[in-house]
């Protein structure tokens, strides 16, 4: 055993001290720490002076074991909107897509008085200008979005706070998609993207049609909310395709959208089927939602063996003047989703809520089913007080069985702060997690704390698809 104090020499005086209503404590040290600073009195003030300076030691000692794990385990991030490089402009990225981010339309919205129809002629260059002028040179970037982007830019190797963004502009632009494809992974510390794919999709469906050669680092997830949400206007789509689907929900129908199911889950190789849904979702249901989701994306499931993934509780175009960043939010019933769990535990269930207030019961729910995992703090959560909430709440309740974090990063750039950010926060709770662990007597070794900060950073979301 290595002497608490200088943690290099072997130690052999071990000295107790009875701290009040804390119990006993055990500090070793080796002989010439010992003989330095160690006690002669064991009720000595001195002595409560060591143990502080050997508490703050191991505590400084253990922050640093926890972060080199956390920022050094590879990410699989379970949910973005980025594409494989094969989809050409369907993959976002640079300083202007940085700052026309749907976050950070709705908050420059919060000091303009310009139309909504007016921002939306600007071209895309206007528009990053504006919410540059606004949101970074007349006040202080210090919302979670805009120090996304200052993260971003100091990564890059941009100073931000020189505020010139056509200086910004010209120094990133030497950047091949490539090579900054690669860069952005390696500085995020990300391994693998789950893209969002959507064969309604009038961009991406042709590609995918076409045909190419996969990029092994971006994995393909089936986006279905057309098919859920508007039944009416899909299925004259499904039978422009060639399925023969009814507009009622006949067991023809269901067959015809199994097939359709089977043809994109093997064409795009989907690790698992999602859907966003408004915070009315309810299950059972007699509403064509609920009878697709019962008769049709189940089955299919189960047949393939992938999880379904639900996102719940986002009210689109809320203010549709806005745009994609007009969506809104509410609280959700999750007797919806206890429905699900119980009812089909042959099924596996990925889900993230969107309400601060549905948190906890997701949780106590998890414990229940353990065909749910719990993913990420889904947009309007994904600032860092909340993280930090949830990510303590969720491994309190459910150890490291969850996965605490996905990016939901629209532009390739985005993965840097995502991550970091995340990343800090996961750490810190890691830090008072095992902490007071070891205040209880089980001090995790370092090799441990790697194998945890890897569990929550993909291998439980790995585990879960797998199993
Ligand atoms: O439904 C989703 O996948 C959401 O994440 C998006 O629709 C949303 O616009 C978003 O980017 C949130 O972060
Ligand atoms: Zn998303």
């Amino acid at each position: 055993m290595l002497c608490d104090l200088c943690h290099r020499n072997e130690a052999r005086r071990h000295i107790y001290l009875f701290e009040h209503g804390r119990g006993r404590k055990t500090f070793h040290l080796c002989d010439p720490c010992a003989d330095a600073k160690g006690p002669e009195d064991s009720r000595s003030d001195s002595n409560l002076d060591l143990l502080r300076e050997v508490q703050e030691r191991r505590h400084s000692r253990l922050a640093a074991r926890v972060n080199r794990a956390v920022f050094s385990a590879p990410v699989f991030d379970i949910h973005t909107h980025l594409y494989d490089p094969a989809f050409g402009e369907l993959l976002l990225w640079g300083i202007d897509d940085l700052l026309t981010y749907h976050y950070l339309v709705a908050e420059v919205f919060r000091y303009v008085d310009m139309s909504y129809e007016k921002f939306w002629q600007l071209t895309k260059a206007q528009q990053a200008d504006l919410i540059w002028k606004k949101l970074f040179v007349e006040h202080s970037p210090v919302s979670e979005a805009c120090r996304g982007v200052v993260t971003t830019l100091q990564s890059l190797g941009c100073d931000p706070k020189q505020k010139n963004l056509a200086a910004i502009r010209k120094s990133l632009s030497n950047w091949k998609l490539k090579n900054f494809i690669s860069h952005c992974l390696s500085e995020a510390g990300v391994a693998k993207i789950c893209m969002t794919n959507s064969p309604f999709d009038d961009l991406e469906r042709p590609v995918w049609l076409r045909g190419f050669k996969r990029d092994a680092r971006f994995v393909a997830a089936l986006r279905i909310d057309p098919l859920l949400l508007a039944w009416n206007d899909t299925a004259p789509r499904l039978r422009e395709w060639g399925y023969e689907v009814g507009s009622d929900l006949s067991p023809k129908t269901i067959r015809e959208i199994q097939r359709f199911l089977r043809d994109w889950t093997r064409r795009i190789q989907a690790k698992y089927l999602m859907v966003s849904l408004t915070p009315q979702f309810a299950f059972p249901d007699a509403g064509a939602c609920a009878q697709l989701i019962e008769k049709a994306v189940l089955p299919h499931c189960r047949e393939f063996g992938l999880p379904f993934a639900l996102m719940i509780g986002v009210r689109r175009a809320q203010n549709p003047g806005l745009q994609m960043a007009g969506d809104g939010m509410g609280r959700c019933d999750l007797s919806a989703l206890a429905n699900l769990c119980a009812q089909y535990p042959d099924n596996k269930f990925l889900v993230t809520v969107l309400a601060r207030e549905n948190q906890h019961e997701l949780c106590v729910l998890a414990r229940k089913f353990r065909n749910l995992h719990i993913f990420g703090c889904w947009w309007f959560t994904n600032v860092p007080y909340v993280v930090e909430e949830m990510t303590r709440m969720r491994i309190e309740l459910l150890g490291l069985s969850v996965t605490p974090q996905h990016s939901d990063a629209r532009i390739l750039d985005q993965l840097i702060y995502k991550w970091q950010h995340s990343r800090r926060i996961i750490a810190e709770v890691l830090v008072e997690k095992y902490a007071a662990l070891a205040e209880s007597g089980w001090e995790a070794t370092p090799a441990e704390i790697e194998r945890d900060a890897r569990e929550l950073l993909g291998g439980g979301f790995e585990r879960f698809c797998a199993q």
